[in-house]
C-alpha cells in the first residue's frame, strides 16, 4: 500500500445520492488490491482513496496496477468501472425484509438484528421440524477470494449438519477428467504458451474471456507460433487468427469434439506420427487406444462433428509434427454430457506425441491445481467440526431439489431454507423456470446476501447487505497464472454491507452457537490456513508465485500422478465409476445424435455463451453504463436457419423446448453453422419482454462424472413470437 497527498479536484455521488464538493486539496492515498470475479486473470488494481472525511474515507478512482506481474495495469471493460457499482444508487445498503409477494421485490428496510434473530428462528424451527438437512447453502464464486469463497461458511453449516452443496458448475470437471489420465488436474502454466510453436485454443474464447492471457499468444506468434482455434462459434477469438499465417479455426458441432479427437489419434497412430520411445516409457494402455480408435476414421467423425475429414487430417498431423503442440483450455467444454470424457480423451493427445517433454508443449487449463494447493483445507473448513454425516446435492439440480414434492428424497428432508450468498441462481444455473417455481414455494424460507436486489434476492425473506472487493482485506488465489495475491480494503463497508466471513459471525451468533471457530476473525483465517505462504512477505511483496517447475515442463521427467506414474490412456478407475477404460464417443442425449425424437421436435443446438466485453456473469447486466452499452439480449441464428423460419434480422423470435420459452430479437450471423443457435448469457428477467432468462431454456443433466452440469447440449426450436 502506497500512502500520498494528492491535490486533484475529484467529485463524486456519494452511495446517499448527495454531490461532494471539496473546499481544498483532497487527502488522498493508494490502496492495491486483486480482483475478485470468478475470472482467470485476477488482475492487480490500485484504489485512490479520499481521506478529507476522516470519518468516511471514500474511493475516487480505481485503475490497473502496472507493478502486477500478470495483467500488467490493465483492467477489462468490466471493471474499470468498478466504482459505478460500488457507489451505485442501487448497491443493497441496510438488510431488508420481504413485504410483498415473493419475487414482486417489495421489501421494507429492518435492522440487522431483527434481520438475524428472524433468521435464526426460522432456521431453528425448520431444524426442529424436518432436521438440519432441510437446510440448503447455496453459493459460487460471486467473489472468488479465499475468506469471500471458503471462510466460516463450511464452518458454519457443518456445525449445523445442513446438506452440503456440491459447487461444480464450473471446473471441477475438468480436474476430475485430467486426474483420470494424468492423476492430476496439474498442467501446463500458461504463460508458458510463449514457448509453443502451435497453440490449439480449444473450448475457450480467450480474447474475451482470459483476455490478458492474449500478449502471451502474442508472444508465441511473434516467434512463428501458429495458432488453431476450436469452437462451435467463431468468437472474437477466433476472428483474431490470421490464415496466412498458417492459423486455422475449426468448427465443431457443440459437444461432439471427443470424435474428432479420436479420429486425430486415429490419423496419427495410422501415419507413423506417434513418439514411440515416450510412449513405452510413460502411458499405460496404448495397445487398447490404439484398437479403440481403429474405427475412428476422419470421415467417421467428420458425420458425428461436421468438421471435414481433411480439415482432421491436417490437425493431427500438424499437432503431430509440432514436438511442442500446445493445447489451451478453460470451462466451456464442460458443459456438456459428455464434458468429463472431452478432457480425459483430450488428456491423451500429448502423450501420443510426447509433447510434455517439451517447453512448451501440453496442455494448459486452470492452474488453480497449482495456487488453490497453498491453501490447507482442513483447518480453513474444519470438517472435524461437523455434524453428522450430511448428504450433498448438487447446485446444478437446484430446480428440481426446490419442485420435487421430497426434494432432495431420498437421501434426506425436502428443502426448507435456503440460504444463498455469492452466486444469483434465478439467472446462472440451468432449468431455471424449475429454480423460479421453487424459489416461489411459501414452505420455503430464503436468505440471500447480495451487493444487488437480483432476481434471485426478489425471492428472499430476509436480504442482507454485501460489501464489495475493496472493503475488505482478502486473498486472491488466480486460477489462470501463478500469482496469489493480496486483496487490501480500501475503504470500510458501505452502508450496512457486511463481508461474506462476518456474515458467518454474525449468524453464528444468532443461532446461539458457541464453538469458538466459527467465529474467528479474518486475520487468524488467513494464518491458520496457509502453511507454506508467510501473511507477512505476501503482504508486503503483494503477490506470491506459487511452486512450478524451473524449466517450466510440468510432466518433464515422464512422471505422472497415477499409482503407476504413467499416463493412463486406459484407466481402471474409470471403469470402477461405470465408466469406459478407453476413450469414447458417446453423443450427448439432448443433441441431435443423442435422441432422435427429441431433436425432431427442437432441432436447434443452443448455445448460452458468455459473450459481452462488458459483463462478468450475471452481475453487470443491471448497471447503466454496461446493459444498455450491449444492446440486449438476442438469439444468434444462420441465414438458412432463420429463413426456414421465416425470421428477418431484428425480428422478434420465440425460442422454445419442453422446460420453458423465451422472447427475444433475431440476430442473423454467419458466425454459427446451421442449426446451431445462440443466446448471449447473463442477462436479467427484466430484461426480456417475457421475463424469462435464458437459462430457463438450458439443460441440467450432469456430466458423466466430475459433478459438472450440460447447460450447452440444450435442443430448441425457434419461431416467430406471436
Ligand atoms: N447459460 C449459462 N449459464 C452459465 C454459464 C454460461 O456460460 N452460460 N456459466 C457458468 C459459470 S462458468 C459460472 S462460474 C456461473 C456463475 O454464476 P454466479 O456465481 O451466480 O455468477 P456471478 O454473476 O459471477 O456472481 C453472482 C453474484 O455474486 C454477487 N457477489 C459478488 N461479490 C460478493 C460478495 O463478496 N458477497 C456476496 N454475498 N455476494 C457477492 C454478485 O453481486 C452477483 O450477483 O454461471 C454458470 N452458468
Ligand atoms: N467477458 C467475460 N469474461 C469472463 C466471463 C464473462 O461472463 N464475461 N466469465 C468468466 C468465467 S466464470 C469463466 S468460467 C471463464 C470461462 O472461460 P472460457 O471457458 O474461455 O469461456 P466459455 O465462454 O465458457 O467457453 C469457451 C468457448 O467454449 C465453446 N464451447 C462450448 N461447447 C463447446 C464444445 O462442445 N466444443 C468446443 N470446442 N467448444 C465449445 C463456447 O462456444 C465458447 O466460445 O470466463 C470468465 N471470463
Ligand atoms: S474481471 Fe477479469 S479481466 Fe476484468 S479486472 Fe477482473 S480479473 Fe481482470
Ligand atoms: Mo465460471
Amino acid at each position: 500500500m502506497q500512502h500520498g497527498i494528492a491535490g486533484c479536484a475529484v467529485r463524486i455521488a456519494p452511495a446517499d445520492g448527495t454531490t461532494a464538493t471539496y473546499a481544498g486539496p483532497m487527502a488522498t492515498r493508494t490502496v492495491n488490491g486483486t480482483c475478485h470475479h470468478d475470472c482467470p486473470d485476477s488482475c492487480g488494481w490500485t484504489v485512490t482513496v479520499d481521506d478529507t472525511d476522516a470519518t468516511t474515507p471514500i474511493a475516487v478512482k480505481l485503475r490497473g496496477n502496472p507493478a502486477h506481474p500478470y495483467s500488467a495495469g490493465e483492467l477489462c471493460p468490466k471493471v474499470n468501472r468498478f466504482l459505478d457499482r460500488v457507489y451505485s444508487p442501487d448497491r443493497l445498503l441496510y438488510p431488508l425484509r420481504r413485504v410483498g409477494p415473493k419475487g414482486s421485490g417489495e421489501f421494507e428496510r429492518v435492522d440487522w438484528d431483527d434481520a438475524l434473530a428472524a433468521i435464526a428462528r426460522n432456521l431453528h424451527r425448520v431444524i426442529e421440524t424436518y432436521g438440519a438437512e432441510a437446510v440448503l447453502p447455496f453459493s459460487d464464486a460471486g467473489n472468488q477470494s479465499m475468506l469471500a469463497m471458503m471462510g466460516l461458511s463450511g464452518r458454519f453449516f457443518g456445525h449445523m449438519g445442513a446438506t452440503k452443496l456440491i459447487r461444480a458448475i464450473c471446473g471441477p470437471t475438468v480436474g476430475a477428467a485430467m486426474a483420470m489420465t494424468n492423476g492430476t488436474g496439474r498442467g501446463l502454466d500458461p504463460e508458458q504458451l510463449a514457448h509453443s510453436d502451435l497453440i490449439l485454443l480449444w473450448g475457450t474464447n480467450t480474447k474475451l474471456t482470459n483476455r490478458h492471457l492474449w500478449p502471451t499468444i502474442e508472444r508465441a506468434r511473434e516467434r512463428g507460433a501458429r495458432l488453431v482455434v476450436i469452437d462451435p462459434i467463431r468468437t472474437v477469438t477466433a476472428e483474431a487468427i490470421d490464415p496466412d499465417r498458417g492459423d486455422r479455426f475449426v468448427q465443431p458441432l457443440p459437444g461432439t469434439d471427443i470424435s474428432m479427437m479420436l479420429a486425430m489419434m486415429h490419423v496419427i497412430i495410422r501415419d507413423g506420427l506417434t513418439n514411440d520411445e515416450w510412449i513405452a516409457a510413460h502411458t499405460a494402455g496404448y495397445d487398447e487406444l490404439r484398437a479403440a480408435v481403429a474405427e475412428w476414421t476422419p470421415e467417421r467423425a467428420s458425420d458425428a462433428c461436421g468438421v471435414p475429414a481433411a480439415v482432421i487430417g491436417r490437425l493431427a498431423h500438424d499437432y503431430a509434427t509440432t514436438p511442442n503442440a500446445a493445447i489451451r483450455t478453460l470451462i466451456g467444454a464442460e458443459h456438456h454430457e459428455n464434458g468429463a470424457m472431452f478432457f480425459r480423451t483430450m488428456a491423451c493427445l500429448p502423450a501420443l506425441t510426447g509433447a510434455w517433454a517439451h517447453r512448451g508443449g501440453g496442455i494448459a487449463k486452470s492452474v488453480g491445481s497449482y495456487t488453490e494447493s497453498q491453501i490447507d483445507e482442513a483447518r480453513l473448513f474444519r470438517p472435524d467440526l461437523d455434524r453428522g454425516d450430511p448428504r450433498t446435492l448438487n447446485m446444478s439440480r437446484l430446480g428440481e431439489i426446490l419442485t420435487s414434492p421430497t426434494a432432495g428424497e431420498p437421501t434426506g428432508p425436502g428443502i426448507h431454507a435456503f440460504v444463498n450468498w455469492n452466486c444469483n441462481p434465478l439467472v446462472t444455473v440451468p432449468n431455471a423456470d424449475a429454480i423460479r417455481r421453487g424459489l416461489a414455494r411459501d414452505d420455503l424460507y430464503t436468505v440471500v446476501h447480495e451487493q444487488f436486489m437480483t432476481d434471485t434476492a426478489k425471492y428472499a425473506d430476509i436480504v442482507l447487505p454485501a460489501t464489495t472487493q475493496i472493503e475488505s482485506d482478502d486473498i486472491v488465489f488466480s486460477w489462470g497464472s501463478l500469482w496469489t495475491a493480496y486483496n487490501r480494503a480500501a475503504i470500510a463497508p458501505v452502508g450496512e454491507s457486511c463481508s461474506n466471513t462476518e456474515l458467518f459471525r454474525r449468524l453464528a451468533g444468532a443461532m446461539g452457537y458457541t464453538e469458538p471457530a466459527l467465529f474467528d476473525d479474518d486475520e487468524t483465517l488467513m494464518r491458520e490456513s496457509l502453511p507454506t505462504i508467510d501473511l507477512d512477505e505476501l503482504r508486503s511483496k503483494e503477490w506470491l508465485r506459487a511452486p512450478y517447475p524451473d524449466d517450466g515442463r510440468p510432466f518433464g521427467d515422464g512422471e505422472f500422478d497415477t499409482p503407476s506414474g504413467r499416463v493412463h490412456l486406459a484407466s481402471d478407475d474409470l471403469v470402477a465409476i461405470g465408466q469406459p477404460r478407453v476413450p469414447t464417443y458417446v453423443p450427448p442425449n439432448e443433441s441431435p445424435g443423442g435422441d432422435p425424437e427429441l431433436s425432431a421436435r427442437y432441432p436447434l443446438q443452443l448455445l448460452t455463451p458468455k459473450h459481452h466485453t462488458r459483463f462478468l456473469n450475471s452481475g453487470y447486466s443491471h448497471l447503466p453504463k454496461h446493459g444498455p452499452a450491449e444492446g440486449g439480449p438476442f438469439v444468434e441464428l444462420d441465414a438458412d436457419d432463420a429463413r426456414a423460419r421465416g425470421l428477418a434480422d431484428g425480428a422478434l423470435a420465440r425460442v422454445w423446448n419442453d422446460r420453458a420459452s423465451l422472447d427475444v430479437p433475431v440476430r442473423i450471423s454467419g458466425r454459427l453453422r446451421p442449426g446451431v443457435v445462440a443466446i448471449p448469457w447473463g442477462w436479467w428477467t427484466a430484461h426480456h419482454p417475457d421475463g424469462n432468462v435464458a437459462n430457463m431454456l438450458t439443460n441440467d443433466t450432469l456430466t458423466e462424472w466430475g459433478g459438472g452440469v450440460a447447460y450447452s447440449d440444450t435442443l430448441v426450436q425457434v419461431s416467430a413470437a406471436d
